[in-house]
């Protein structure tokens, strides 16, 4: 694998979070950040010249969605998911495990792959870790991901230690499979809540060698301090000079605390598919743009933030937006959620290259509130 890899700079005294640099074929990003979702090759309101403009550095999208629609055959002829989407810099894709797993209802799990019902037709479709593979090589993003399966929370041991079994065979024919020197392929760990079986899939990964590693099968339910635990169970056993990605982590808080841990990479969808709803993240907590309460109200969302939405436009008129059901409101309210994520995770590193990651925890949370979602 050439053109990329990580480089750690700093770690906080304070918190043991490190600040770090990953170098990808297109360009370098600093680490821990927040990567976007678009998972259609877009993410939903913004344009890639307004993410740019918000400090976002990865963007995500999915394997599963795009083999779908319009098809990786497509995104190939465009000559690659970054032309086809018109974004230049780096780019991550999903395999399609986790999607497939979530959204697929009648899926059989058999040591080939997985066979299950398209959203789009209900047709029948069959994905194995050669074929997630092929498919993110047609899409071309910077970084790939190995197919897993993200177990159900709770699951039992026995169910654990099969699945996960599986998954470490499935990431090795995937790395056979894998040919694109210039991605970077992605092992997962899985295992629930098992530490040992969660140990025993780190090590297996990281002796086939990969440049990163995922966390995955958090998120799916379990309470946070069950999450928590299942980062800190896993990270002892991973190399320090390989990236760590959290996957589909993104609320504010477990921002924070999965740093403290030692992670460098997480996403989520969160910030979009709220906006969509009104819902919006400020440093005073959720707030949602619908309330009555701000009908006459003609400051901006979040006094602390320096957003394009926050620089322009009141609670008034959002809320009139949103209330009318305008497009333009949609856009405005996600481009704030993504780019106070994006401060958020800036603010972390800021805050990890000056030894105050715990101070910083501290103040924000004051301010936040300690059971916001
Ligand atoms: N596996 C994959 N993608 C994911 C996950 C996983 O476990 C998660 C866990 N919440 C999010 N996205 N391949
Ligand atoms: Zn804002």
């Amino acid at each position: 694998m050439k053109d990329f890899w990580y480089e750690l700079k700093h770690v906080c005294k304070q918190t043991g979070a490190r600040y770090g640099i990953l170098h990808t074929p297109h360009g370098d990003v600093e680490t821990p950040m927040f990567m976007p979702v678009g998972t259609l090759a877009t993410v939903k309101g913004i344009s890639p010249e307004q993410l740019k403009e918000m400090g976002s550095q990865v963007i995500l999208s999915n394997t599963y969605h795009l083999w779908l629609r319009p098809g990786n055959d497509v995104v190939k002829k465009a000559g690659g998911l970054h032309k086809f989407m018109n974004y230049d810099g780096p780019m991550l894709t999903d395999s399609g495990g986790f999607q497939v797993f979530s959204l697929g209802k009648t899926r059989k799990i058999e040591e080939e792959g997985v066979t299950f019902k398209s959203i789009i037709d209900g047709s029948q479709l069959f994905l194995s870790p050669e074929k997630a593979i092929q498919i993110q090589e047609d899409l071309g993003a910077d970084m790939i991901m190995s197919f897993d399966e993200c177990a159900p929370y709770p699951a039992s041991r026995e169910y654990m230690e099969k699945s996960v079994a599986r998954t470490i065979r499935w990431a090795k024919r995937g790395k056979d499979a894998h040919t694109r020197e210039d991605q970077a392929l992605f092992g997962i760990v899985q295992g629930g809540e098992y530490p040992d079986i969660r140990e025993k899939c780190a090590k297996a990964l990281v002796e086939m060698d990969f440049p990163g590693y995922s966390i995955g099968g958090t998120s799916v339910g379990e309470p946070k301090d069950v999450m928590y635990k299942m980062i800190d169970d896993t990270i002892p056993f991973l190399p320090e000079d390989k990236p760590r990605y959290l996957m589909g982590v993104g609320n504010p808080i477990d921002l924070i605390e999965a740093a403290i841990r030692g992670i460098d990479m997480y996403d989520c969808v969160l910030p979009t598919r709220v906006a969509r709803h009104g819902a919006l993240m400020t440093h005073y907590g959720r707030m949602n743009i619908n309330n009555q309460k701000f009908k006459y109200d003609f400051t901006p969302i979040d006094d602390m933030c320096h957003c394009y939405t926050c620089r322009n436009y009141t609670r008034a008129y959002l809320r009139h937006l949103h209330k009318s059901d305008e497009i333009f409101g949609k856009s405005l309210l996600s481009i704030h959620n993504v780019a106070f994520l994006l401060d958020l995770a800036k603010d972390i590193r800021e805050a990890i290259k000056e030894d105050r990651l715990g101070d910083f925890k501290e103040e924000f949370l004051d301010r936040y509130g300690r059971d916001v979602y």
